[in-house]
């Protein structure tokens, strides 16, 4: 049959989803904001073939990442939606290290649920598909979007309320996210297990949760009235809250590495001299800088200098997911 080819960029998270309300739903304990990347792509083609017993999945640069159960309970939910029975074959490719703090399984998840409801015949707007891309990665609802996406936590049980949509407020603000790559490796723990054991062992978690909500609402007025220094303020705050929760797990969560801490020392003191930039970290090494068009070069000049900094990527905000001929 028909191969339906998708392509979805990773995104960021400037306030972070860390720890789960439900996992049968896949529903966060906090709500998100991100933006979406143009330099961090996946592009995904899935293929039905009847002849098929089981669905087949290949990195197309042949990646050890072992996603395939994944995929496979993922497809298991297209499926059901779309009462087939059909197996099929999945092809995906990322433009950037896999499973590295990338966001790999935000544009995975992404670019698998347009290409897989494309090919089971499923009409879905783009907020059901948020949330079906929910399913298969939390972080994944926000990168069906563009540019700054909102993560609605939700209250609801069955996840009806739990969708991500754009922040149109943001489109006109010209801003850059520079990373400083520090380690091209897998992470030595996969974030759902390190957000379980933050949830299970870290004595700060309820305060993570609880702060949380503030944070997402003092980002969201900082964005639409334009204010990076406030906005710099709020996103450094919840990056750094959540990376105090799981260094308190026990035994600890620390992703860092020497030159993370140093790219994130530079950008401070780039700032304290008045230059618009902020930093991110997720659940990896690499260190993520928001920062205005017009500082874009002091601070990739300033992240390449530091020993440990493997290379430098300069990103703009990217497209929501979409599905292309191949
Ligand atoms: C985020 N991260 O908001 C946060 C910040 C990592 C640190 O979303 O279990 O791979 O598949 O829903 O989406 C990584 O978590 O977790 C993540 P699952 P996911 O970007």
């Amino acid at each position: 049959m028909r191969p339906h080819t998708a392509v979805a960029h990773s995104n960021i998270a400037l306030i972070k989803y860390w720890g789960k309300r439900s996992d049968a739903l896949n529903l966060p304990a906090v709500g998100s904001l991100s933006l979406t990347l143009e330099a961090f792509s996946t592009t995904t083609t899935v293929t039905l073939d009847t002849s098929l017993r089981e669905d087949a999945f290949a990195w197309a640069h042949g990646e050890s990442d072992d996603a395939s159960t994944r995929v496979q309970h993922f497809l298991n939910l297209v499926r059901r939606d779309a009462r087939s029975s059909v197996h099929a074959v999945v092809s995906t490719a990322n433009n950037f290290p896999t499973a590295a703090g990338l966001a790999s399984s935000a544009s995975g998840f992404a670019a698998l649920a347009r290409a897989a409801t494309s090919a089971y015949g499923l009409q879905l707007d783009d907020r059901a598909l948020s949330m079906l891309a929910r399913r298969g990665s939390g972080s994944a609802a926000r990168s069906v979007f563009g540019g700054f996406v909102l993560q609605h936590r939700g209250e609801r049980d069955d996840g009806d309320d739990c969708f991500a949509e754009p922040l149109d407020a943001a489109t006109t603000w010209p801003l850059r996210m520079i990373i400083a790559i520090t380690s091209r490796a897998p992470k030595a723990i996969d974030s759902r297990s390190a957000m379980r054991l933050c949830c299970e062992q870290s004595p700060y978690y309820s305060a993570w949760v609880g702060s949380h909500p503030a944070d997402l609402a003092a980002a969201r007025t900082m964005i639409e009235a334009r204010d990076f220094p406030g906005l710099a303020q709020i996103v450094e705050h919840n990056a750094f809250k959540m990376h105090a929760c799981m260094l308190a797990a026990n035994p600890p969560l620390l992703y860092w590495s020497g030159a993370t801490i140093d790219a994130v020392r530079a950008i401070q003191e780039l700032r304290a001299t008045g230059v618009a930039a902020c930093c991110t970290i997720d659940a990896g090494p690499q260190v993520k800088v928001l920062c205005e068009d017009a500082a874009a070069e002091r601070v990739q000049r300033s992240l390449a200098e530091i020993p440990g900094v493997l290379s430098v990527i300069d990103s703009g905000p990217g497209p929501g997911c979409h599905l292309i001929d191949p």
